[in-house]
């Protein structure tokens, strides 16, 4: 496998022969999570639940199906996702009385749920959430875990609350959870505030969390939106405050889909295979017994105990099979086990183990009373190594840019690069600017106001833009 050579090629063979997800369904952009893919996803989704149950929010459910006149209901909403929806239309042999949208996004089946929830100031705020499958028809090439048709792992937090202000900062809290989460992950991430032209559908403005892919693409791996009432004057979601007054709720909603799936097998991963943080790791220690004929008994022996040692704290695998050591390496190298234990006849008669990780190779002798210390000071040290050498890695990739024809240019000829310039806001300059570069406005660094003079109209600017190809 070639990373750096072709990185799509990598990411298809990745897939395929780490068994994450079988690409095979009869169906365009719908995708089989395999038993290990679906474990990755399973402790990823685990610390999203966490940071957000910790936060607040409440887990709920809601159909899948949203009826026609619901869905039709916000104007803007239905502009950007008409092309996208699935309807269905019949039951059975019958033509539906009235059509159902299959969600590619719940607003139009939850808020009108939120109308009758709420009644007075002391309903607010709202803060839910689910995980689900959503569809969405997506025209532009399909790519599983990025561009599904079926996003089978799309979790959407939906608040509402009594004020614009309380909705920003709900915004604000939100970014500060997806921080906390990506950094988990060991995904570095810039944080842009979307062009008007590229917020979602209804919302009053996109805080979208963008992270740099291996060849130098850009991938958003969740948004955040601030929905000012723009849903609630459609859905007439209102309360009463402490006056008797009544108002319409402020609501945001924010989503995060396998995408971040997507981003850490390709940020992390290398030529052996996946190099996956502990924390999500299906198999986290993998034990290797080295074996001689004429003492096979007591290796596995001493393997044994090592597992019971470390199997109530860590998800261990011993690999009795009877392949060689050599082959055994490779396999669970191509699988991201982070830690690696080998142990052989000289180990034993020196109450030892070899360990290795799995993203820097480093092979020690450890003394198996401290394999349990060892492992749990160094996971804490792979995943700072893991996150500082892929945020050193997209520092890197970006380039900063004041001369719009040299600009130009490199978009075309310098293409594994992201490009940060100055930008008045103007949307005729915006439009300008990725047409001549061929590349796309990212929108606003979020936190970092800069006064400059805009890379094409030379007015003044106060704000940073990434420019990028992206996914
Ligand atoms: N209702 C809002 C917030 S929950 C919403 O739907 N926002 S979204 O359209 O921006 O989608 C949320 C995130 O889902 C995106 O930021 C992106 O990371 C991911 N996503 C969007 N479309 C797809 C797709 N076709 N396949 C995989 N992930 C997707
Ligand atoms: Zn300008």
């Amino acid at each position: 496998m070639d990373k750096k050579g072709s990185f799509s090629e990598w990411y298809n063979d990745i897939l395929r022969l780490a068994r994450i997800i079988d690409v095979r369904y009869p169906v365009k952009g719908l995708y089989v999570w395999c038993p290990f893919g679906f474990k990755i996803r399973k402790y990823t989704y685990d610390i999203l639940r966490e940071l957000l149950d910790n936060t607040g929010h409440k887990e709920t459910y809601f159909p899948l199906l949203i009826p026609e006149q619901e869905f039709m209901k916000e104007a803007e909403h239905i502009k950007g996702f008409q092309n996208e929806v699935y309807w269905v239309t019949k039951g059975g042999l019958d033509d539906l009385d009235v059509p159902l949208a299959l969600r590619p996004t719940s607003e139009t089946a939850i808020y009108p749920i939120f109308k009758l929830w709420i009644r007075s100031h002391a309903d607010l705020p709202i803060l839910v959430y689910q995980i689900v499958n959503t569809y969405r028809y997506e025209t532009k090439g399909t790519k599983p875990l990025v561009r599904n048709r079926e996003i089978s792992s799309f979790k959407e937090a939906h608040t509402a609350h009594e004020n614009y202000e309380d909705a920003e900062k709900q915004v604000k809290k939100a970014i500060e959870i997806y921080k906390s989460f990506f950094k988990r992950l060991c995904i570095p991430v810039m944080i842009n505030k979307r062009p008007d032209w590229d917020k979602f559908a209804g919302a009053d403005y996109t805080i979208a969390i963008d992270t740099i892919m291996p060849d130098g693409k850009t991938l958003q791996i969740g948004t955040i939106h601030n929905l000012k009432d723009n849903f609630a004057r459609t859905f007439g979601i209102t309360y009463e405050d402490k006056n008797g007054r009544q108002n319409y709720v402020n609501q945001t909603c924010y989503g995060i889909s396998e995408r971040c799936i997507a981003a850490m097998i390709s940020i992390h991963g290398d030529d052996k295979g996946l190099v996956i943080p502990p924390e999500i790791a299906p198999i986290q220690i993998v034990i290797i017994p080295i074996i001689k004929k004429e003492h096979e008994l007591q290796i596995i022996k001493k393997c044994e105990s090592v597992y019971d040692r470390l199997k109530t704290r860590y998800r261990v695998k011993l690999d009795k099979s009877d392949e060689r050591p050599g082959a055994k390496y490779y396999k669970w190298e191509l699988k991201g086990v982070p830690f690696r234990i080998e142990i052989g006849l000289r180990d034993i008669e020196k109450d030892s183990v070899i360990i290795s990780r799995r993203d820097t190779n480093e092979k020690v002798s450890i003394k198996e009373k401290d394999i349990n210390g060892w492992i749990e000071k160094e996971s804490k040290k792979m995943v700072y190594d893991l996150y500082n050498k892929a945020e050193r890695e997209m520092v890197s990739r970006i380039v900063e840019y004041n001369n719009i024809e040299k600009l130009a240019v490199a978009g075309e000829t310098r293409k594994r690069y992201v490009y940060k310039v100055s930008w008045c806001g103007k949307e005729s300059c915006g439009e300008e600017i990725e047409r001549m570069t061929g590349l796309k406005i990212l929108g606003e660094i979020v936190g970092e106001k800069e006064d400059g003079r805009c890379v094409l109209c030379g007015d003044d600017s106060k704000i940073k833009v990434y420019l990028a190809k992206t996914y």
